[in-house]
């Protein structure tokens, strides 16, 4: 693992330039990073859609499968239990990184989209009915809004959105309005996927919690991103998926308050989550078994906890930092480009940043820069609602999103890319 050392105080292009020299050196540990595409090396910038991995988790992965492959929780032989205990470390693994207070309440899920549909539908159809609210916002990640839309038509329950500034950050002056002893439940995403915002969510935990609402956090964005701490952010239910984080896919994190947790009914029955089982009735398991039923992802969930401690060693402050630095940087390149418009600049922002150029259809433009060997994302990036709020044209925009590996040359050669592009498409 690549050794960090500590900065001095120093100008922004010195620190830049630093946290660049430190990016060149993590960068050893993602093999993929060395391959190259259309002959031109691999230049990765759509990290927001999904991450690279590190040598050490596909390692973890690797010898999970070669030397203790078993289930969990079942049986008594050796395997057996190297592979439980291997499971249930990584959860407090992965509690610590979110500094939950109890492993018990971070919940084994499949990503994100799953966490919010297992809250949506084990806590909501149970508290909700005609007359109650749902609070979330304009800019949601389309994850954190179909299944509440489906809760409301199953419940009855009306859903009511915060609008975005032209800057990309939330109307929180509309609280007053639209959070009222009506709202159960406020969702909102802690880090906008196309706009990079980063909302306040204690703040919002803290009024939500004023009229008796529940407070759920989509941190699919910003737990890879930056340092979060479940018990400062006071919010009551908060998801992420480990694919976005080196960690591998089909496994991500449910936390949620231990008294909530308990109090609720499962989300799907099965193997493993049950207390007793009669033919007429069953009881269920204590948390988080109730909300894991039958085989877990055991492989993805051991390596999810080897993927927070890689973030760790890295240090969160320090992966924050270098993509702040990085992404100021490269909304200069892109704010050299004519005819190229970024969409939200609220302070703060994360580093996933979406653009459109001039009449160029963003997807004509993820070509161009395909053939120069740079991944990024085109379309509407699950957030079809925030795109035609925004009225952006082709309801769908390009977007470039950084990570702990990428370094200023790449920034300059997405710069160029869109300029080769540019001059191509004659704009
Ligand atoms: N956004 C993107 O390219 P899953 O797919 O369940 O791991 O994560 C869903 C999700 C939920 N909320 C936010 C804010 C997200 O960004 C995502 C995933 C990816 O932006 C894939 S669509």
């Amino acid at each position: 693992m690549s050794e960090i050392v500590m900065m001095p105080r120093q100008t922004d292009a010195e620190i830049l330039s630093v946290y660049d020299e430190q990016a060149q050196k993590i960068r050893d540990d993602f093999p993929i990073l060395c391959r190259e595409v259309h002959h031109k090396p691999l230049v990765y910038l759509d990290n927001a859609a999904t991450s690279q991995k590190p040598q050490v988790v596909l390692d973890a992965l690797n010898d999970y499968y070669v030397r203790y492959n078993a289930n969990v929780h079942r049986g008594i032989h050796t395997l057996s239990e190297e592979a439980t205990n291997a499971y249930e470390d990584s959860r407090v693994k992965v509690a610590r990184f979110i500094n939950a207070p109890d492993p018990h309440t971070l919940i084994f899920v499949r990503s994100t989209t799953e966490a919010v549909n297992l809250v949506a539908q084990a806590w909501g159809r149970a508290h909700l009915h005609k007359g109650h609210e749902i609070l979330l916002s304009v800019m949601e990640h389309h994850s954190n809004l179909v299944p509440w839309q489906i809760l409301a038509n199953q419940v009855g329950a009306k859903l009511r959105f915060l609008d975005v500034r032209e800057d990309g950050s939330l109307k929180l002056e509309d609280l007053s309005v639209k959070l009222t002893e009506r709202t159960k439940m406020v969702a909102l995403t802690h880090m906008s996927n196309m706009l990079g915002t980063v909302n306040p969510i204690k703040e919002i935990a803290m009024a939500a919690h004023n009229v008796g609402a529940m407070m759920f956090v989509d941190a699919a964005q910003s737990v890879p991103h930056m340092a979060v701490d479940v018990q400062a952010l006071e919010c009551d239910f908060l998801a992420f998926s480990g694919h976005k984080m080196c960690g591998p896919t089909g496994i991500g994190g449910l936390w949620g308050r231990r008294s909530i947790l308990e109090s609720m009914e499962p989300f799907m029955g099965g193997g493993s989550m049950i207390g007793e089982v009669h033919l007429d009735y069953s009881t269920w398991a204590d948390i988080p078994e109730k909300f894991e039923a039958g085989t877990p992802n055991i492989a993805h969930a051991i390596v999810f906890g080897v993927a927070a401690e890689y973030l760790s060693g890295i240090g969160m402050d320090h992966i924050r930092a270098h993509e702040e630095a990085l992404t100021l940087y490269l909304i200069e390149r892109l704010q050299e480009i004519d005819g190229l418009t970024i969409y939200g600049s609220a302070p703060g922002r994360g580093a996933a940043v979406s653009f459109n150029l001039d009449d160029v259809h963003p997807s004509d433009l993820a070509i161009i820069l395909d053939r120069e060997g740079i991944a990024i994302r085109s379309g509407h990036h699950c957030t079809q609602p925030l795109h035609r709020a925004m009225n952006i044209k082709y309801g769908s925009s390009a977007r470039a999103s950084l990570y702990i590996y990428n370094t200023i040359d790449e920034v300059d050669k997405l710069a160029a890319g869109i300029q080769k592009a540019r001059r191509f498409f004659g704009t």
